[in-house]
């Protein structure tokens, strides 16, 4: 299905006297709201594929109903979302789990939906039908060569078909590691790492980024080789200027501080993007902003202002993905809504007064600085982000349209119930 313009019309219709209301009440507190509305609209976060059906956990699974059976409807159901945010303008592909067999045709259905093809994903943590080695060891550190080049071919593999569909980086994630003290010896482990990754960047286009993905644990519960930023940047600095360190907000370990990592490696040049979520826990996947929206506010306080500093342009200079797992709500709803979350710690982070905060800092006045960042955390942006929405033709409110059209009622009818979408 796809939302018509004339449907999201005629529910801004209905609401905007209540919009119009709550925007010119903020419009009033804050100075340079056009500049701030023009980033919101030019800001996209790109949807990953594997999101889209419901995931599982390791005690089960429980399927949605009218779940994307092919990546055409995967396709389809990013549209829905864009249309109705207008800023979920790209996908992130996961291969093999989403292989595009007709790269033309996917292509140019997704640009009917306005949509562009983001980072690729490679997958070497799990074992595929006929493959001839397994990964159960690892993949890249592997101690055996033969499966090493395996999943070096694979990634080559996963590059030609980025190619094809115009993404610009292959994100590699891992799950390689050990679950006991002495199953692996870590300085092999990591330099058959790096040496694979090297094989992998030769075959890197020029104008293509590699990110080099990291997470604390899981599946391994000993030792992960690409554990923790340090170790990220480490193979990132090693491989060269296209490779850089990928920060997934659910891969570190309890009550790190996300926001310095984030500073430093802009700093450094070596951040190359996000796969944004939320967690209580570990790699809880969940909702971005529904546990720590403080902690969201102050990753982009950072971003806003490690950016500004090196001239980067917000939009284009970093990649911005979501990466979820559901089991419990609607897919697509939840996408919105993280969306939304993450619109609004980056609206926050840009009224953020920096002079003022850059003030507070070098005079050591440390009230001061806490207040002037709560003062924007506690400024009420929705309707701002509603508003650049609004200028680009997309919903006031997404999630309550979606819900008001009874939008996965009409996909349900249309795939039937018993599908099980790729992914986790
Ligand atoms: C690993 C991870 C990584 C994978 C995705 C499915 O936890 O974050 O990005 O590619 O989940
Ligand atoms: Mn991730
Ligand atoms: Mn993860």
């Amino acid at each position: 299905m796809k939302i018509q313009q004339e449907q999201i019309r005629a529910y801004n219709e209905s609401h905007l006297v209540t919009h119009k209301r709550k925007f010119d009440f903020i419009a009033s507190e804050i100075s340079d709201l056009e500049a701030i509305i023009q980033k919101l609209q030019a800001f996209q976060i790109a949807i990953p594929s594997w999101a889209l059906g419901t995931g599982g956990t390791r005690f089960g699974r429980f399927s949605g109903p009218g779940e994307p059976a092919t990546l055409e409807q995967k396709i389809e159901d990013v549209g829905l979302l864009h249309a109705l945010n207008k800023s979920s303008g790209a996908i992130s592909l996961h291969i093999p789990w989403d292989i595009p067999k007709d790269t033309e045709t996917i292509k140019s259905l997704a640009s009917s939906y306005g949509l562009v093809f983001d980072a690729v994903n490679s997958n070497t943590f799990q074992d595929q039908e006929g493959q001839t080695h397994s990964y159960k060891y690892g993949s890249l550190q592997h101690v055996n060569p033969a499966v090493r080049q395996q999943a070096i071919n694979h990634n080559i593999d996963v590059i030609k078909q980025g190619v094809s569909l115009g993404s610009k980086a292959l994100t590699v994630w891992l799950a390689d590691g050990s679950s006991f003290p002495g199953q692996l010896n870590f300085r092999e482990a990591f330099q058959n790492t790096l040496q694979s990754l090297q094989e992998i960047y030769k075959h890197l286009p020029t104008d293509w980024k590699m990110f080099v993905e990291y997470k604390c644990f899981e599946p391994n519960f000993y030792s992960t080789t690409i554990a923790d930023w340090g170790q990220s940047l480490l193979l990132a600095n090693k491989l060269g200027d296209q490779a850089y360190t990928l920060v997934d907000l659910g891969h570190h370990l309890p009550n790190a501080n996300i926001e310095q990592i984030v500073s430093l490696l802009l700093m450094e040049k070596k951040l190359g993007g996000f796969h944004f979520n939320d967690s209580k826990y570990a790699d809880d996947d969940l909702t971005a902003g529904s546990m720590k929206p403080y902690q969201l506010f102050l990753i982009f306080n950072e971003l806003v202002e490690g950016m500004d500093a090196r001239g980067m342009d917000h939009a284009k200079g970093l990649g911005w993905m979501i990466d979820a797992s559901h089991n419990l709500k609607d897919p697509l709803v939840d996408l919105l809504q993280s969306v939304e979350a993450i619109q609004l710690a980056y609206a926050q982070a840009l009224v953020v007064d920096r002079q003022a905060l850059r003030k507070a800092q070098n005079s050591n006045d440390v009230v001061g600085a806490q207040e002037i960042l709560q003062e924007a955390f506690r400024k009420d942006l929705r309707a701002v982000v509603a508003e650049a929405r609004l200028r680009d033709g997309g919903s006031l409110n997404p999630v309550a349209q979606f819900r008001e059209m009874d939008v996965r009622s009409k996909l349900t009818l249309e795939r039937g119930t018993n599908i099980k979408a790729t992914g986790l």
